[in-house]
């Protein structure tokens, strides 16, 4: 098809209707409803999440559906338009008792939407490390459900394509079992923190709950300044349309590799690096205002106490410079939060920070690939105001800040230098800030 190539743009409504006549013939009666969760961008704040640092997300328009009816009889059904895996009997249908759904008891894609019934029971009794209880996420015990997914968000690529389906699910399966189609924010944190138990403990995954908050929480047309110590989320309405600019999104298909337990190593040397200084998290090191003398003051401490025999988990080096990165990210998540909250943010300097953190991504949490490296050059080379790798990086996307009218010149520049290269054409996104998880049909 030649490159550039642009994802299109997802007609929701049209998808549901699609996967209503898919989910009726597959089921043998109409869904209920349809519900829609998208994934996300993050301007800054990557890898410090579960450190409690502050993460700049924002919701984008590519959203995955969940059709669904309700059962009687604690059983879950699932299917996806996108699960190619003929080798699956019963033509793809996954199903479980929900009572059966524990750690280490279902594999593969289903394991995402399986996990979120798990998560709203644990964040229901308070078993979860939500501040409290949640009673209304309980399910009964006869609670079942028949459901279809189809994802608009590209998978993995970096834009949070699980989180979207964890949070398509929980919505549906929130409003089936109380019939509450617009949970308020309060629910939809706790929702969140059920999303984020399926994925760290049915799936496996040791994330810090950034995508999930923002597929649930964000706002049409906003940027959420969300402080990961309590998950607070403040509202961020900076828009760079207003200035004629845009995010485009360079989802460069590099293979993911050895992604899982990569990002699960940063996190242990993170935490390593926090019992060397002494504190719960990394966040707590800085002061409530984070800046860059705060940061080189706590990695100078950092130094001093390994020079004087602190033990330390892990490998020295490796460590110090996870460190590096958690704290000098908290400062320009911090910088950003600050433009974007103001009522003519300096876009140049918000650009330089996104390259700064690209940098430091690359250098200081090394999570990048040659092809994340190369698209933020040829991006930055071809005139955007900034660039850098979004979410857990080995392979994924690249989300820059550019000219409206000169995205499309720039995604021919990013083309011509993934040719040279030799790497595979990459696709392109133009990413709106767009609403959280909601009913659609
Ligand atoms: C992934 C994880 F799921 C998030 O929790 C976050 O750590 C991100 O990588 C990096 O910022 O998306």
């Amino acid at each position: 098809a030649g490159c550039p190539q642009w994802v299109p743009q997802p007609d929701v409504l049209a998808r549901a209707e699609l996967l209503s006549e898919r989910f009726e013939r597959a089921y043998g009666r109409a869904p209920v409803g349809v519900w829609a969760a998208p994934g996300r961008a993050n301007l800054m704040g990557e890898y410090i999440d579960y450190s409690g640092g502050m993460c700049l997300p924002f919701a984008h328009q590519y959203v995955t559906l969940t059709a669904a009816a309700p059962r009687t009889d604690g059983v879950l059904r699932a299917l996806s338009l996108q699960d190619a895996d003929e080798s699956v009997a019963d033509h793809r249908l996954r199903t479980t008792p929900v009572a059966d759904i524990a750690p280490g008891a279902i594999g593969g894609w289903f394991g995402y939407a399986a996990g979120v019934a798990w998560g709203m029971q644990r964040v229901a009794s308070g078993r979860s490390d939500h501040p409290v209880a949640v009673p209304e996420l309980v399910l009964s015990r006869d609670f079942g459900a028949d459901l279809m997914v189809d994802s608009t968000v590209p998978i993995g690529a970096g834009l949070a394509s699980s989180a979207a389906l964890e949070c398509s699910v929980a919505l549906a399966l929130f409003s089936l079992s109380t019939g509450d189609d617009a949970p308020d924010d309060r629910l939809r944190r706790a929702l969140a923190r059920a999303c984020m138990d399926a994925e760290n403990h049915i799936v496996g995954a040791n994330t810090g709950g950034l995508d999930q908050t923002a597929s649930l929480r964000s706002h049409a047309g906003e940027t959420l300044a969300l402080d990961c110590r309590d998950f607070e989320a403040a509202r961020l309405p900076a828009d760079p349309s207003a200035a004629g600019l845009t995010w485009l999104a360079v989802d460069t298909r590099a293979p993911h590799r050895l992604a899982d337990g990569q990002y699960s190593s940063r996190r242990e040397q993170c935490e390593a690096a926090a019992v060397v200084l002494s504190v719960a998290r990394l966040r707590d090191a800085l002061p409530e205002h984070p800046t860059e003398d705060a940061a080189a003051a706590v990695l100078e401490r950092f130094d001093d106490l390994v020079s004087s025999g602190a033990t330390l988990r892990g490998n020295p080096e490796g460590v110090r410079l996870r460190l590096r990165h958690s704290l000098t990210e908290m400062v320009r998540s911090v910088r950003i939060a600050d433009q974007l909250s103001s009522v003519d943010p300096d876009w140049a300097l918000v650009g330089r920070l996104l390259v700064a953190g690209h940098e430091s991504m690359r250098l200081d949490c090394q999570v990048t690939v040659p092809e994340l490296d190369a698209a933020v050059t040829a991006c930055l080379d071809a005139g955007a105001l900034g660039a850098k790798v979004v979410g857990g990086g080995f392979g994924g996307s690249v989300i820059a800040l550019v000219r409206a009218d000169e995205a499309d010149a720039l995604a021919a520049s990013v083309c011509a230098s993934f040719e040279e290269h030799g790497f595979r054409d990459p696709l392109f996104l133009t990413l709106t800030p767009s609403a959280a998880g909601r009913r659609v049909r």
